[in-house]
């Protein structure tokens, strides 16, 4: 089962203003998704949202449709783009319909009042709220009931489940609905949502999938987005705008509810509506707020249907911790260039993490299950303290735009307590939504990467990556560890150049389809043995396995490389691996391209000859 953990508590603390409204709205008595968690449904049933309003506006030839929602007994809260005027001239509000023309429970009221925000901007869509006064009160049933608001301060994390409802068109430029429909759709970050758009100001909130395939529409603009907290259902967004509906990588935008919790105060003052708090500080498994699986590798299909008509919810589904939906180690967006050091391209190690103080680059880490991440326990020595981190992912560069990035605060950090060098893991505050830039890598417990499998680090440190501080990538080459009693617990491999800033990184290596950590990155504890034999310089890195008690402790169990985990062997490469030589072409868990392979002789002539040199140099020195 997936936990949804929104607190109980944290709602009788937070809940603010209103008199009446606070102890009746956002509860929606015929709604079953809380319980039932339809999936696959179609058109609302009744009493499923129960403060959907369905405005008819007039316009110049003809009538417009809009959504709105009902906020208390009197107020309608709707966009401002519905309304070219003030004028409340055959302007109707209907409640309690779910189907037009034929709803039983369904009122209409005309409208007393319109009071556009008086920093709408139609241009930007900056401040697309508005507030309509119904001619006289309703009455609260079942079928018609005050939705509540998110007051100032909440917090919808991009990942979280919202639903949308309307009876817009269910295509672009098609045709309205005659049925309320509803689809989930998840909340997008502000960060990801401004790469699509480009202006999404603090006073917008989105909500799509990245595929597509699930929107409000024309018709829709006005009505509600809301999500469930503790049994409440508060309204996060008004519809908005869109580029098109449902069109991949741009979201349906929103006017952020939250920000509005003093306008709307000082327009309603009798009777005030209840705001809430949304702050869902805790997370299920699936990295959402409430149930609804993220976007995740396999588990969310786009569908190519439009606009409302599919939800998905999890709450009765089996445990997640024992049927984990999501899949490590896998880089869609991965070509690393063989040739020892380069800049990272975007998504190419879309499970690294930035670990920050103060908005400053301190140490690597890498995303390790859905909301946890592996770092080096030395990066933690002079700071332990969880709220002082920050974890930044789907980073490229340090200095730059990353339009996939997204910060997360640290809500735990637990370090390993053995001897030699240690691991620590912090745990998210939230999942991100996982895509093609932000994915966890498998952790290592156990499999074997013989002496010549290529593997790679990749890391941030100051004077590299030019001046965006572009992410570096390290190729490397695993060698026997000199020293004998290494081998069990140590992983050994070529030199590459690792900096202040790397630690925390992890040492990657491909098997089959899916990259392994196999190893932290540690700067402090580098381990640079020559081994003068063969004149190679070593690095020595404690092997992940032995940290896998610990790691099962903290992370929990280990994501599966494939959704088919049963056929997950811990110790078989799931290709086979012909150990070669460190000196030749080296990588043996995947094919290598042709053309690659130049350049991989030229890497290992340039690292021969510049551990030759180091050596000469050093023992010239003595
Ligand atoms: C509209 O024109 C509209 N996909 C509303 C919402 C969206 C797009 C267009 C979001 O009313």
């Amino acid at each position: 089962m997936r936990f949804f953990t929104c607190g109980v508590l944290l709602l009788a603390l937070t809940a603010t203003g209103g008199d009446a409204q606070i102890d009746v709205c956002g509860k929606a008595a015929l709604n079953t998704k809380a319980e039932s968690r339809i999936v696959g449904g179609q058109a609302a049933t009744a009493g499923s949202w129960p403060w959907q309003a369905r405005l008819l506006i007039p316009v110049t030839g003809g009538t417009a449709l809009c959504g709105g929602s009902l906020i208390n007994s009197q107020w309608i809260l709707s966009a401002a783009h519905c309304f070219s005027s003030t004028s409340t001239t055959g302007v109707v509000v209907n409640l309690g319909e779910t189907q037009i023309n034929n709803s039983p429970n369904s009122v209409s009221r005309s409208v007393s009042q319109i009071i556009v925000h008086p920093n709408y901007n139609s241009q930007s869509q900056d401040n697309d709220v508005s507030l309509l006064k119904l001619s006289s009160s309703v009455t609260f049933n079942d079928y018609i009931s005050p939705v509540c608001l998110a007051a100032a301060g909440s917090d919808f994390p991009g990942g979280t489940t919202a639903w949308v409802t309307g009876f817009g068109t269910l295509s672009f430029q098609g045709s309205a609905s005659s049925t309320l429909q509803e689809v989930s759709v998840p909340i997008v970050s502000n960060t990801q949502c401004s790469a699509s758009y480009g202006s999404i100001t603090n006073n917008m909130i989105c909500a799509g999938l990245t595929d597509g395939g699930k929107d409000s529409c024309q018709g829709d603009s006005g009505g509600p987005l809301v999500s469930e907290q503790s049994g409440r259902w508060i309204l996060a967004g008004i519809v908005s705008f869109g580029r098109g509906c449902a069109l991949p990588n741009f979201p349906g935008v929103y006017a952020r509810v939250s920000e509005y919790q003093t306008w709307i105060d000082t327009q309603i003052t009798s009777n005030q509506t209840g705001f809430i708090v949304f702050n869902c500080n805790k997370t299920d498994l699936s990295g959402s707020c409430s149930g609804e699986p993220p976007i995740t590798n396999g588990t969310t299909s786009s569908t190519t249907t439009t606009t409302p008509d599919v939800h998905q919810t999890t709450t009765t589904s089996p445990p997640e911790t024992t049927t984990p939906k999501a899949v490590c180690g896998r880089a869609v967006l991965n070509s690393p260039v063989f040739d020892g050091s380069s800049v990272v391209s975007a998504g190419q190690w879309p499970w690294m993490a930035s670990l920050q103080k103060n908005g400053q680059h301190v140490c690597g880490g890498t995303l390790v299950s859905l909301d946890s991440v592996l770092s080096n326990a030395d990066c933690f020595s002079s700071s332990p303290v969880a709220s002082e981190w920050t974890v930044v992912l789907g980073r490229l560069k340090q200095n730059g735009s990353n339009p996939f990035e997204v910060s997360l605060t640290v809500t735990n950090i637990t370090l390993s307590n053995q001897t030699g060098s240690n691991v620590a893991v912090l745990k998210l505050s939230t999942a991100p939504v996982l895509n093609d830039y932000i994915q966890p890598i498998c952790l290592d417990n156990g499999r074997t990467f013989p002496v010549g499998t290529t593997c790679w680090a990749a890391g941030w440190s100051s004077g590299r990556g030019g001046e965006e501080k572009v992410l570096q990538e390290f190729q490397t080459s695993v060698l026997e560890c000199s020293r004998p009693t290494a081998a069990n617990d140590s992983i050994c491999t070529t030199m590459f150049t690792l900096a202040e800033g790397d630690s925390g990184g992890p040492l990657m290596c491909q098997q089959g389809a899916s990259w392994y950590q196999a190893a932290v990155l540690s700067f402090a504890r580098r381990s640079l043995r020559r081994r003068r034999a063969v004149a190679v310089a070593v690095m020595e890195f404690e092997k992940l396995s032995q940290f896998e008690d610990f790691l099962v402790q903290t992370v929990g169990p280990f994501l599966p490389s494939t959704i088919n985990s049963s056929s997950f062997n811990p110790t078989t490469p799931t290709t086979p691996i012909a150990p070669t030589t460190p000196t030749a072409s080296v990588s043996t868990c995947t094919s290598t391209p042709v053309w690659h392979i130049h350049k991989k002789i030229f890497f290992y002539l340039r690292l021969i000859f510049h551990t030759l040199w180091n050596i000469i140099s050093s023992e010239h020195k003595h």
